[in-house]
């Protein structure tokens, strides 16, 4: 590490208070489990990161109003609405930021759009390519009047992640061949858990596929650095028939269920290979039925000269193996991504002192702020958005021929 010079270490600091930046006014609307990690986000970016704008919590939306007051005062949000529409009106409200369940992203974000705002939305973008591709257009409608439009892909802002992108785009594995990505949860296991919207097509769009899957595809193409051109899948719904909610829906299970029985409109899990642009293969796995599983979302990249590993359970480590070492020494090593020099990390801790999965939020917060501050182009963008929902919908199309599967012979 650099010595601090004398010279240096006699500067006055070059820090400007936060104080003195102009501000950005968030609305969000939805508090559950996104929006308490959106909220985190907002809260701390401009407290750790040196942005040109300073984020303001201005006010928080859902329907109904004890709920969202409470989350407003838990959150530590200015106001509280009941109403989108109104939310959307105000006008210390210039960035909307939508967590709501799929089936209202292309209503409220095409409606902030056209009123001069800014949009973050919740992954997947949308529930289906038609709604995205209309919300891609308002973006692009809306991109001239300097307007911003994004998605919440925040494991792209894991900082071993953004790394390991940045060792591929150098070369460091040559050409790609397999890219391998799963995401494991376990939170549906349990038949008798209830069916929350995010086991209802109309409300989801998709189960696993949308809700993790989406996570992995973006990942395996933001990584790789190109784009899947074909799918082949299959997918199940293993538990067609749960409990009703018997209360309140706020995180994924632990909550209460009813005697009544509804139907599962989603799968429980999906799996599929694709072939990347360049001829690379790949292989998903998107599931919340893998028991002992919380939150594993894995991704292995082999390319000619290495490969790269990452596990989200241990998300501050990147495995590297260079294939150009001796074979003797070579093997795959543990880069601790904890190094100002990585991304995001000039902000945090001293080395080894570890970040976590709010952390990405936090970063996604910095970002979106610096996008809207500078006038760059956003990433991801809703187009981004959009081809991850093409994909999706190849998937889906894919996995409805699980009747043409060949068979093999007995
Ligand atoms: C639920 O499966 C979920 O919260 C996803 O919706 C998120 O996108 C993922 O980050 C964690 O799991």
């Amino acid at each position: 590490r650099r010595e601090e010079t004398e010279q240096e270490a006699a500067a006055p600091p070059t820090y400007r208070p936060m104080a003195s930046a102009p501000t950005l006014g968030v609305g969000m609307v939805g508090y559950a489990f996104m929006g308490a990690a959106h909220s985190q986000g907002w809260r701390t970016a401009g407290h750790v990161f040196e942005l040109p704008m300073r984020p303001v919590l201005a006010a928080i939306c859902g329907r109904d109003r004890t709920a969202v007051e409470a989350a407003a005062d838990r959150h530590g949000w200015a106001a509280a609405e009941t109403d989108w529409r109104a939310m959307i009106a105000r006008d210390d409200v210039q960035l909307v930021d939508i967590c709501t369940p799929g089936d209202s992203h292309a209503e409220i974000a095409i409606a902030a759009l056209e009123a001069g705002k800014h949009v973050l939305c919740e992954k997947p973008l949308a529930n289906t390519v038609a709604e995205a591709e209309a919300m891609t257009e308002a973006a692009a409608r809306a991109a001239a009047r300097g307007q911003v439009a994004m998605v919440g892909f925040n494991y792209r802002k894991v900082p071993a992640l953004t790394y390991a992108r940045k060792l591929i785009a150098e070369g460091r594995l040559g050409t790609l061949r397999h890219v391998r990505a799963t995401y494991l949860q376990d939170w549906l296991v349990d038949p008798a858990s209830p069916l929350t919207w995010r086991l209802e097509k109309e409300h989801a769009g998709s189960g696993a596929l949308g809700d993790l899957g989406a996570h992995i595809v973006d990942l395996a193409q933001y990584l790789a650095g190109e784009l899947l051109v074909g799918v082949s899948a299959v997918s199940e719904t293993f538990v067609r028939e749960r409990p009703l909610l018997a209360g309140p829906s706020g995180g994924l299970g632990g909550v209460a269920a009813a005697e009544e029985y509804g139907t599962v409109t989603v799968d429980d899990a999906a799996l599929f290979t694709g072939r990347l642009a360049s001829g690379a293969l790949a292989s998903f796995e998107a599931t919340r039925m893998a028991a002992g599983r919380k939150n594993a979302l894995r991704l292995e990249i082999n390319g000619e000269l290495g490969s790269l590993a990452f596990d989200l359970e241990r998300l501050n480590e990147l495995s590297f193996h260079d294939h150009t070492e001796p074979a003797t020494t070579a093997g795959f090593r543990r880069i601790l991504v904890t190094e100002p020099e990585h991304p995001y990390l000039e902000a945090w801790w001293p080395p080894g002192h570890a970040l976590g999965y709010e952390h990405t939020f936090i970063h996604q917060a910095r970002d979106v702020v610096r996008t809207i501050a500078e006038g760059a182009p956003p990433v991801p963008s809703f187009a981004d958005g959009l081809q991850v929902q093409r994909v999706l919908a190849a998937v889906e199309e894919s996995a409805a021929k699980n009747s043409v599967l060949t068979p093999v012979q007995l």
